[in-house]
């Protein structure tokens, strides 16, 4: 069937003359009325599982942009929580959590097919979602990567150069691949969930994933990508998947193809003539204008749109930021981004 919404045609190989666009956490406290209804939930945690509030912050970005893309608002760190890990947000400085450190910790989490109780307000929320969005509007869903999710699992928080769980990958492998086989094994369950809900197109994200180095990146970022896709399409054939490898530099390369995406989203250190060349060869790509001009704006803002949206015109295309817009953004930058692109 040909593809109607204009993500879906991006994400089936088509080129567009205006790309489909939307945010990374394009839900977010840029925006007033996102912090409203963060207050109104009372805390991070208790939004993400609140359906009704959780289905309106989502909502709300496409009501002010009328952005191609809705994400479910949720985190990847609800994972590890459904699987039996402890886990709350410091003020101002981040998500902490229990710590796996050994084969105890490994040995105290559930099973992956113990998650859906604990998910069942992630599962409402996408279904409210799918019946509210506009009709052009595609819903997608996500996960966190195995190994970026256990980065924290590991360490109980976010760590600039993910120490802690390189190294438990050093001292004590057969822990750290239990625990990336379980992550995997529950990622597929959990997005499954959601498919089932209503959830048109998945997106993992492996945000620390560029610190995995050669056969390191091979085994823990590319083949749980393979085995996560392998097994939604399996189940859901047609599945459309987005892969995010962040700072994968030269490895972006060929990654789609390996891993069966159909699309990798690129993050704002690769250059957009590079990846033209090298990456969006094998298909669509999304990405990847930085986040820092959604706050500086100005011409350059207008400028680096353009030469993004020129650069990635041969192939299919979904613009978006390298990674999330960032609670300093001015909501008006965004607006200049839309009339820049869209004309
Ligand atoms: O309101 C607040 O104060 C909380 C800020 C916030 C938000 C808006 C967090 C805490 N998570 C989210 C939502 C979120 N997180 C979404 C929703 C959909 C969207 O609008 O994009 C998504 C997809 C995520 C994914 C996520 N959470 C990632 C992967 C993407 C990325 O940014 O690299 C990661 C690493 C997290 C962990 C996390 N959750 C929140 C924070 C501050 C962090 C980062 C912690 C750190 O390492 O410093």
């Amino acid at each position: 069937m040909a593809e109607t919404k204009k993500l879906l045609k991006s994400l089936a190989g088509e080129t567009q003359d205006v790309p489909p666009v939307w945010l990374m956490r394009q839900a977010g406290r840029y925006l007033p009325e996102y912090r409203a209804t963060r207050a109104e939930a009372g805390d991070f945690l208790s939004l993400c599982y609140n359906s009704e509030l959780a289905a309106e912050v989502t909502l709300q970005p496409i009501r002010r942009y009328a952005f191609d893309a809705a994400i479910l608002f949720a985190d990847i760190l609800l994972l590890p929580q459904a699987l039996g890990a402890d886990l709350w947000f410091e003020t101002g400085e981040g998500p902490r959590m229990s710590t796996i450190t050994g084969p105890d910790g490994l040995k105290a989490l559930k099973g992956k097919d113990d998650i859906h109780d604990h998910m069942a307000p992630v599962y409402e929320t996408v279904r409210i979602l799918s019946r509210e969005l506009p009709s052009e509007t595609t819903l997608i869903g996500f996960a966190g990567a195995p190994w970026t999710v256990a980065t924290y699992m590991i360490a109980g928080r976010g760590t600039k150069d993910q120490g802690p769980a390189h190294a438990l990958k050093a001292e004590d492998r057969a822990t750290f691949e239990a625990l990336i086989e379980l992550l995997t094994d529950a990622t597929i369950e959990y997005l499954s969930k959601q498919v089932e809900a209503g959830a048109e197109v998945i997106k993992i994200f492996d945000s620390w994933g560029g610190s995995l180095k050669g056969a390191d990146f091979d085994k823990y970022a590319l083949e749980p990508a393979k085995k996560i896709i392998a097994e939604l399409k399996a189940r859901h054939p047609g599945l459309p998947c987005i892969a995010f490898p962040r700072e994968a530099g030269e490895r972006y390369i060929g990654f789609a193809k390996a891993t069966g995406a159909d699309c990798v989203a690129l993050d704002n250190s690769v250059d957009a003539a590079w990846a033209a060349e090298n990456v969006q060869c094998d298909g669509c790509v999304q990405g990847n204008m930085a986040p820092s001009l959604m706050v500086t704006g100005g011409q350059e803002l207008i400028d680096e749109t353009k030469r993004i949206k020129e650069a990635f015109s041969k192939g299919p295309h979904i613009f978006n930021l390298g990674h999330g817009i960032t609670p300093d953004a001015d909501p008006e930058n965004v607006t200049i981004m839309l009339e820049a692109l869209r004309g």
